[in-house]
């Protein structure tokens, strides 16, 4: 790991302690270089072309000294893979170098770079000793300065086409760095034979986890995705030699003849690039796709039925590399089912493809053996089964034993299976570490990881050297690429996928040169630019740490699995007293002996435990003091405030990077900081608002009182009519406040405000009176708090849903399950509500499906109906025309609903996420004397749309008169008259007032 932390660098100052991530001859070169000139920027450079952009070097001596080392290239050998070698190298000299750089048979002339192998190449042969390159293996290469014929040649050889194609990607990088070539000799071979990258690609082109945009490889469009090609160059240039290209939930259509196809065309388009292509493979293949029984692996039929697909797939694809499987994990179907083990499950696979020289990469991502902690789980499944897998079988384990939480101890799997292969699964993409929007650069950590010291043979035993160690061993990463036109999302992301491809090829380069390389390579090598951005993004995985999960704690986010937003009361980690999960042997789930010595002792002692895994070994109370000599409760406070703080900083160095970034890139990053800094306030106001409420101890330096609006899951109210609106207020000061509270609501709300007492470390919850517009919308409000001056710390933004008040409605339904409760004001439409004219509403035809998602949400969003082919709804439209909202959205991620009438399509909704929903909105006219109108409800082909609540408005109903009591800041709103019939959460009003439309 780096010497230093992010807070010495921010102490020190980010200018004068960047400098020392430099490697020593790029140190001396920017100190050699002339005073600050800004570089030639292009303003629409978009990213696509990430770290191989082969602009023209712009120190002028370099620029000197490689146009005379590097005149043309000359390929000896035909394989594709030596054409692609060939055509990278002059591609990236011509361009750095500003000039045409010619392709030959033969050098003509000094400055021939030379590649080749030597068995395809005589000049190779006659320029290096024989044997030389057998030591680096077919992948590796030498890359060396030599006198040959009298001339001045650069060879990039290798035994294999590899091997030297790997060596021309490395020769450009240090041209593209800067580095000084006069000496060149350059041996290396990889570390680790496997280096993967794996894709969570569905079949419909969305990708899981996926931050970035849709799947590079299209499989819903027949053809081949014009990305392939250029993706699998940028695995190349990292030495990436393997991916897998659908998602671990695998669906087993991609082992059908026509999906093989397909994806035999992607294998033709990376062959040239040297990357191997496996796919993942769902254990019930058998069953799904022939209808077989069963899929016990130790059934004849299944065996046969393994071995078959395997050579059906190598008549497409001779060099594919294997299948990827999780199984019994998350739902996947696995041979436990069927009483068998893991390894049972992946030897039948593995003696499939064994013949073909293929693998099987089996998972080890299980937890279910529901004993409380699931981080013991993977390991006591698989440890017994060390030394049973096949020899082409290979384990695969996440670096922690929970998931890829922010921090977690590693994985104590790595060095106790000895006799089995093993890689480790890194997460690129950044499903726990702030999506694309957050700044996290994970190299830092995963450095951590593979120099982690398992001591399973004596010291030194690191990760690292566990998984390189292993025959087909490696690393394996969670790709972040996807059909975005910079492919990571965010622009700073490229950075963990090439800082993870470096480190899969060799784990001992150094985070620093990794972060050098990237830097330069991506935005040019400029001091004034390369010096802040160093400094962000070695601080920007601390930073992410300290706004989000403190001390190993884990995962604090909402329990709907998007893994982003704060919800710490999910996590069900703390009470009013103490903190943490217990994990050790002596009075908890016994985890910390899963180590060996001394980690075991390490972990199990509270004197011992690093502070920053305190809370994933040990329960302590908030007043326990860490090693920092700080209470548990003051630290988690600090960094709270000290991370958000710590992110905006970062967000200024960027600002102040801008005159060495093109200003597309640098626009479109700056965005992205907006996004994170909002989302790390409200991660900053949440956590800390949460343990100050459980433990109403107050921080030592700092004062503030806190807002709570709403609860989440039950934030609706009632348009067109009086709501109250909870706010939770704390006052987390030492003395007394009067506070004085208002929602701050959009154009067309009536909103009051109120005032209270608070004692110190009390809470009081305010009821806040407002009427929302009579519409159907989603809308932000924020709690305007005033607090002596005080900071509030979470009065901003929560999302609430208006719905029209269904008193003023001509119709108001509430679609879903017939038994699951009502909005009250609302009519139910089920399924089973079949068109009645009484009625006025109802399903012609097939009635659609229903699912009723449970009470986490309110009356309206929880349940819905439901279908893939189109629906119709007919309604009874009286004389008029009426506003009509309609509401769509599920827990889970939700295609488009379009609705249409007569053949004309009135809305379509967009993609939304889990937990996001939408109001459509259009006319519904029911013409002079009125009619009946039939609502085409549909989505895009193949996939569900949704109806959650429908309201046509009668725009000429009247809110019934509200009394405003008294003239103060006190006032509270009078609601009409009513029986206090229905409450619900927010305590809405229904009421039989009628109002004083038409009907
Ligand atoms: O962390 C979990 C993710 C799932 C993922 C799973 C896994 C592909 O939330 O989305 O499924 O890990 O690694 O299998």
């Amino acid at each position: 790991m780096s010497g230093l932390t992010r807070r010495q660098l921010l102490t020190a100052g980010a200018g004068a302690v960047a400098g020392a991530w430099l490697l020593p001859s790029q140190a001396l070169a920017a100190q050699a270089q002339p005073a600050a000139k800004l570089p030639q920027l292009d303003p629409a450079e978009d990213g696509y072309e990430l770290w191989l952009r082969y602009r023209p070097v712009g120190n002028p001596g370099r620029r000197t000294e490689y146009t005379l080392a590097f005149t043309h290239v000359v390929r000896q050998g035909k394989s594709p893979v030596l054409q692609s070698a060939a055509a990278e190298l002059t591609r990236g000299l011509s361009g750095l170098l500003d000039r045409d750089i010619p392709t030959a048979d033969q050098p003509s002339e000094r400055g021939a770079v030379v590649l080749g192998t030597p068995s395809s190449s005589a000049l190779v042969r006659d320029l290096l000793p024989a044997g030389e390159l057998d030591e680096f293996g077919p992948e590796g290469f030498v890359l060396r300065r030599v006198r040959g014929g009298g001339k001045d040649i650069v060879v990039v050889a290798s035994t294999g086409d590899r091997g030297v194609l790997y060596g021309a990607f490395h020769l450009l990088r240090l041209l593209q760095t800067e580095q000084p070539v006069e000496r060149l000799d350059v041996r290396d071979r990889p570390t680790n034979p496997l280096r993967l990258l794996s894709h969570w690609d569905n079949i419909n082109d969305t990708v899981e986890r996926g931050y970035s945009g849709g799947s590079i490889f299209q499989w819903s469009v027949p053809g081949l995705s014009p990305l392939v090609g250029d993706y699998a160059r940028y695995l190349a240039s990292l030495g990436i030699n393997r991916t897998v290209v659908n998602n671990v939930n695998a669906n087993p259509q991609f082992l059908t003849a026509k999906m093989l196809d397909e994806v035999a065309a992607v294998a033709d388009a990376m062959r040239p690039w040297g990357v191997t292509l496996m796919l993942s493979a769902n254990f019930a293949s058998p069953i799904v796709l022939d209808r077989l029984p069963t899929a016990d692996p130790l059934e004849p039929r299944v065996k046969a039925w393994w071995r078959d697909k395997a050579a059906e797939v190598y008549g497409k694809i001779p060099d594919f590399g294997g299948f990827l499987v999780k199984a019994n994990s998350e739902g996947q179907p696995g041979p436990a089912e069927y009483g068998r083990t893991h390894a049972d499950g992946a030897n039948v696979i593995a003696e499939a493809v064994a013949p073909h020289g293929g693998l099987v990469i089996w998972r080890a991502f299980v937890y279910d053996l529901s004993d409380g902690d699931v981080s013991t789980d993977a390991y006591r499944t698989f440890l017994p089964l060390d030394g049973r897998f096949a020899d082409n079988a290979v384990v695969q384990a996440k670096y922690g034993p929970v998931d890829f939480h922010v921090r977690e101890p590693v994985h104590p799997l790595f060095g106790a299976m000895p006799r089995t292969n093993m890689t480790l699964e890194l997460q690129v993409t950044q499903e726990h570490t702030g999506h694309a929007t957050h700044l996290c650069y994970l190299v830092p950590w995963w450095k951590s990881v593979l120099t982690f010291d398992t001591y399973a043979k004596g010291a030194g035993t690191t990760v690292a050297r566990v998984v390189g160690g292993s025959v087909h061993g490696g690393l394996a990463g969670v790709s972040n690429f996807g059909d975005d036109r910079n492919w990571t999302g965010h622009h700073l992301a490229g950075a963990n996928a090439y800082g993870y491809g470096r480190l899969a090829w060799d784990p001992s380069l150094s985070a620093e040169q990794i972060t050098d390389e990237w830097i330069r390579m991506t935005f040019g090598s400029h001091p004034q630019l390369v010096k802040p951005l160093t400094a962000m993004l070695f601080g920007s995985w601390a930073t992410f740490e300290d706004y989000t999960s403190p001390l190993g704690i884990g995962n604090l986010v909402a329990g709907n699995g998007d893994h982003y937003n704060p919800d710490p009361a999910s996590a069900q980690i703390a009470d009013g007293t103490s903190v943490g999960f217990d994990r050790t042997v002596a009075t908890g789930t016994g985890f910390t002996g899963l180590y060996r010595e001394p980690w075991n002792q390490i972990y199990e002692s509270l004197e011992s435990v690093p502070d920053e895994l305190l809370l994933f070994m040990h329960r302590v109370p908030y007043a326990h003091r860490l090693h920092s000599g700080k209470t548990v409760a003051q630290h988690i406070y600090d960094t709270h405030f000290e991370g958000l703080a710590a992110a905006a900083g970062e967000h200024r160095a960027w600002d102040g990077v801008e005159p060495w970034v093109g200003s597309r890139r640098h626009a479109e990053v700056a965005e992205r900081f907006v996004a994170q800094i909002a989302h790390a306030t409200l991660w900053r106001d949440t956590i800390v608002a949460y343990f100050f409420r459980l433990s109403r101890l107050l921080d030592e330096r700092r004062s503030w009182v806190q807002v709570k609006l709403a609860d989440p899951g039950a934030e609706l109210v009632l348009g067109g009519w009086p709501n109250r609106l909870p706010v939770e207020i704390g006052n987390a000061s030492p003395g007394p406040l009067e506070v004085t509270a208002r929602v701050s609501t959009p154009a067309g709300w009536t909103a009051q405000a109120a005032t209270r007492a608070i004692e110190s470390r009390q809470f009081e919850v305010v009821d806040l009176p407002v009427i929302p517009p009579m519409v159907g919308a989603i809308v932000s409000v924020s709690a305007d708090v005033q607090a002596g001056g005080l900071p509030v710390l979470g009065g901003t933004n929560t999302s609430l849903v208006v719905a029209p008040v269904g008193r003023r409605c001509v119709r108001a339904l509430d679609a879903g399950s017939k038994s699951s409760p009502l909005l009250p004001g609302y009519a139910g439409l089920s399924p089973e509500t079949a068109w009645d004219a009484q009625r006025g509403f109802g399903w012609v035809g097939i009635p659609p499906q229903q699912r009723d998602r449970g009470s986490a949400l309110d009356a309206l969003r929880r349940d819905f109906c439901a279908d893939v082919p189109t629906r119709t709804l007919r309604i009874a439209v009286p004389p008029g025309s009426y506003p009509t909202y309609l509401l769509v959205g599920d827990v889970v991620r939700s295609q488009p609903t379009i609705v249409s009438v007569n053949g004309v399509e009135l809305a379509r909704s967009r993609v939304l996420a889990g937990n996001e929903f939408d109001w459509l909105t259009f006319t519904l006219d029911g013409g002079p004397s009125g009619k009946t109108v039939d609502l085409r409800l549909s989505g895009i082909p193949g996939e569900y749309w949704h109806l959650n609540a429908l309201a046509m408005v009668d725009p000429d109903s009247v809110l019934p008169p509200v009394v405003v009591a008294g003239a103060s800041a006190h006032d509270v709103l009078t609601l009409p008259a009513e029986p206090a019939s229905v409450v619900f959460t927010l305590q809405n009003i229904t009421t039989p007032t009628r109002s004083s439309g038409r009907r």
